[in-house]
């Protein structure tokens, strides 16, 4: 018999690898989360002992034999997920097998997060535009188009869409037009991070689907790269999703925390990019507050 798991906070199923050193992915998702009052359940995609970025020979233990394994052992325990919540993923399988467990909780009333992480603006990795990135392209499309959010960055927004991808900055007539572009691929509301939009300021646009608008949240810019960040943003995007702020509240608070774990590690220039940024001393305060600044206009 199928016992019922009650959920007294939002619970959240993260889909993500877990990189031991670097802060991305689940060590950056399960303490955000957490620390909004939020519980996460991980559904690890692979081990690596560090991320891919500036790291050289980095291990990397595939799980995608256990993904389906981990779900159907949930299914039976009756697990109800308030939202699916999915980043980096190692292979086309794991997006097919992710798709059906997205598809499913959907209908039971998840919020479905997908960031399509296919590589990065300012970071390109190595394998950035390989055979393996393109052949997840297809894949990550499908989850788009199911998904509730999608945060791509600049470059994935211009794989998704099939714009070309420019480190220029980006006025707003184009911005409209990735958010109008992804948004035709099926998500309701669509956040594309890390956007250029003057040669000294950054922004994150958002499209929310309920009201037809479309925003910019201000960043704030700093000029040197930051690595993990997208990880940090959605992650937060997240849990504000989960307690009832609106789409563009939850990109604003997300937007204000990444510039405070900016700020706290520009006073550090001895943390190395790949090291991630200093986001662990801003959790205990910042989520217990109540005056966020408003980083926004509508566009
Ligand atoms: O979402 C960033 C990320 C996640 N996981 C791994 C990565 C990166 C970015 O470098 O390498 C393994």
């Amino acid at each position: 018999m199928t016992e019922e798991i009650a959920n007294i906070i939002p619970k959240v199923c993260a889909v993500h690898d877990i990189s031991g050193f670097g802060k991305v992915s689940l060590t950056e998702v399960i303490p955000i989360l957490s620390a909004m009052g939020v519980e996460v359940c991980p559904l690890p995609t692979a081990v690596l002992s560090t991320h891919t970025f500036e790291f050289e020979n980095y291990t990397f233990c595939d799980l995608t034999g256990e993904m389906q394994k981990i779900i159907d052992h949930w299914e039976k325990i009756g697990l109800k997920f308030d939202a699916v919540y999915s980043g980096y993923m190692g292979s086309a399988e794991q997006i097919r097998i992710l798709k059906g467990f997205m598809q499913k909780a959907g209908q039971n009333g998840a919020l479905l997060v997908v960031d399509p992480v296919m590589g990065d603006n300012i970071l390109s990795s190595r394998d950035f535009y390989s055979e393996k990135v393109l052949g997840m392209l297809g894949g990550m499309k499908e989850l788009c188009s199911i998904a509730d959010i999608i945060t791509p960055n600049v470059t994935e927004a211009c794989l998704l869409t099939g714009e070309k991808y420019s480190s220029r900055p980006v006025s707003n007539s184009k911005i409209k037009r990735y958010l109008k572009k992804l948004a035709a691929l099926g998500a309701k509301y669509v956040v594309i991070t890390s956007v250029m939009d003057s040669e000294n300021s950054m922004c994150v646009a958002v499209y929310d689907g309920d009201t037809g608008k479309y925003y910019k949240v201000n960043c704030g810019f700093v000029n040197r790269p930051f690595h993990g960040t997208g990880d940090i943003y959605t992650s937060v995007l997240t849990g504000a999703m989960l307690k009832g702020l609106s789409i563009i509240e939850a990109a604003n608070l997300a937007a204000g925390f990444v510039y405070k774990a900016i700020q706290l590690t520009i006073r550090h220039p001895e943390i190395r990019v790949r090291e991630g940024v200093l986001f662990e001393p801003a959790l205990s305060t910042y989520f217990s507050r109540d005056d966020y600044d408003k980083r926004y206009v509508e566009i």
